[in-house]
């Protein structure tokens, strides 16, 4: 089957088409026969269309059939537009045909409609049908709008987007634990972040990004964290810490404002209140986080990783966008700069929202010395990285970035608690299909 002629989609079914031949395809929502009339309401990507079926109209092998199809089976229907005399439909079909493209086999493992609710677990394994209940699309279609908004927020700063390996030869970066893989007899890994590549392209293309899927090997099992997640990386020449925090600023904003624009009806599905945010966001230093933590009784010192009950003990003063600055060079990888006269502090950022933690970035080491210096330090073996020291004596300039988690921005731009809601098939710890 080909395009169907004539098809509109149910949000365009309005007053400009009375009186011309259309046709809907979609789900089946509900059947309401009413004697002469069959009532059929049709889902499509776009809502709601309903269609009437009047005996003698139809021919009557397509009205006999219609009684009897199965709900969230894929159908067409033709006919003509019509004003609707239903309280909350405009423009109806008048139906005269119908044929059925795909019959759905009931019990349907979940009821995409939502009337009965199902767990996150049962609608997980039914994705691609859960899909179908609006305000689960609404999640993706805020997505969609939030990426193209970053992306246009970028290349209006003369980013160029790039791709690079996810199958990489060493554990390198540090941090995270890996996924091994074996790439033709030998150890490889699923790739943790772009870090090194999209510093070394900072030495020719200037300034770029890249969005993918990365990979980490962690065994937390949370409600924010996952095992493949899709990260939005710069990378900055010529820039500093500064400069990327407010590149970060207005990607966020940008974001927020397209979503505010383009998804005021999945928005209201989700019954999400969003406002765009000031910038530049409020900043507080670790060292104050750490004060303001001891002032709460809260058994914390200078070096100690902020967990998730210091994050939270924190966010009941600090709510909305903020960065956190200057972290102790010891909780920060060692291509993070650190500070002119105080090596102890880094020139790093974190940008939170609450207590959730979003992006992290900072000024690098753009100094082979240095770099090789900072390496030993972390304990890591030089030889690992000598192809990427190479670069650093091809005139590497300064240069800063950071990663952004776009599924945890997605939480925070749906009113999501559980990072699984805003990906489509999450990957944790117990979940490896669908
Ligand atoms: P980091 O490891 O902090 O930094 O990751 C950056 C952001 O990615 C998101 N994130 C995750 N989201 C879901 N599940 C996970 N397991 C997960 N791990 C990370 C978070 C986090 O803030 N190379 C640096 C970035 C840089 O300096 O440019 C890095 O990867 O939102």
């Amino acid at each position: 089957m080909g395009e169907i002629e004539g098809r509109v989609f149910a949000s365009e079914l309005d007053k400009n088409l009375i009186g011309k031949k259309v046709s809907i395809a979609g789900w089946v929502e509900d059947i309401r026969p009413l004697g002469s009339l069959i009532f059929l309401t049709v889902r499509d990507v776009s809502g709601f269309a309903q269609s009437v079926f009047v005996k003698g109209n139809t021919p009557p092998d397509v009205f006999a059939s219609v009684k009897s199809i199965a709900r969230q089976s894929a159908i067409v229907i033709h006919g003509t537009a019509k004003e609707s005399k239903a309280k909350d439909v405009r423009v109806e079909i008048q139906a005269d045909g119908m044929e059925i493209l795909s019959s759905a086999t009931h019990p349907l493992p979940i009821d995409p409609t939502g009337r009965v609710g199902s767990s996150l677990e049962l609608r997980l394994d039914a994705r691609a049908l859960d899909l179908r209940n609006p305000s689960i699309a609404a999640l993706f279609k805020i997505r969609h709008v939030a990426l193209q908004s970053a992306r246009k927020s970028l290349i209006e700063e003369k980013f160029i987007e790039v791709n690079t390996p996810k199958i990489i030869g060493q554990a390198a970066e540090g941090g995270a634990t890996l996924f091994p893989l074996s790439y033709f007899g030998k150890k490889a890994f699923l790739a943790q972040s772009p870090q090194l590549y999209k510093e070394q392209l900072t030495l020719s293309l200037d300034r770029v990004f890249e969005i993918s899927g990365y990979f980490r090997a962690e065994k937390s099992h949370t409600r924010r964290h996952l095992n493949e997640f899709i990260s939005v990386d710069i990378e900055s020449a010529f820039s500093n810490k500064e400069d990327v925090m407010k590149v970060l600023e207005r990607l966020v904003k940008n974001a927020i404002e397209g979503v505010l624009e383009k998804c005021k009806n999945e928005l209201g599905a989700l019954n999400m209140r969003l406002r765009s945010p000031d910038i530049p966001f409020d900043r507080i230093t670790y060292s104050d986080a750490v004060e303001e933590l001891k002032r709460s009784s809260s058994r914390i010192d200078f070096g100690d990783d902020l967990d998730t009950k210091a994050l939270r003990k924190l966010s009941k003063k600090h709510s909305g966008f903020y960065f956190i600055v200057d972290w102790p060079t010891t909780l920060k990888p060692f291509y993070v700069e650190t500070k002119e006269g105080n090596s102890d502090l880094s020139e790093s950022f974190d940008l939170m929202y609450g207590y959730l933690e979003l992006a992290s970035g900072g000024t690098r080491v753009s100094d082979k010395a240095r770099l090789e210096k900072r390496l030993l330090d972390s304990g890591l073996d030089l030889r690992s990285f000598s192809s990427h020291l190479e670069v650093f004596s091809w005139g590497m300039p300064p240069h800063a970035g950071w990663g952004l988690g776009l599924d945890r921005f997605m939480m925070v731009l749906t009113g999501m608690k559980n990072i699984r809601e805003v990906v489509l098939y999450p990957r944790d710890r117990f979940r490896l299909s669908p």
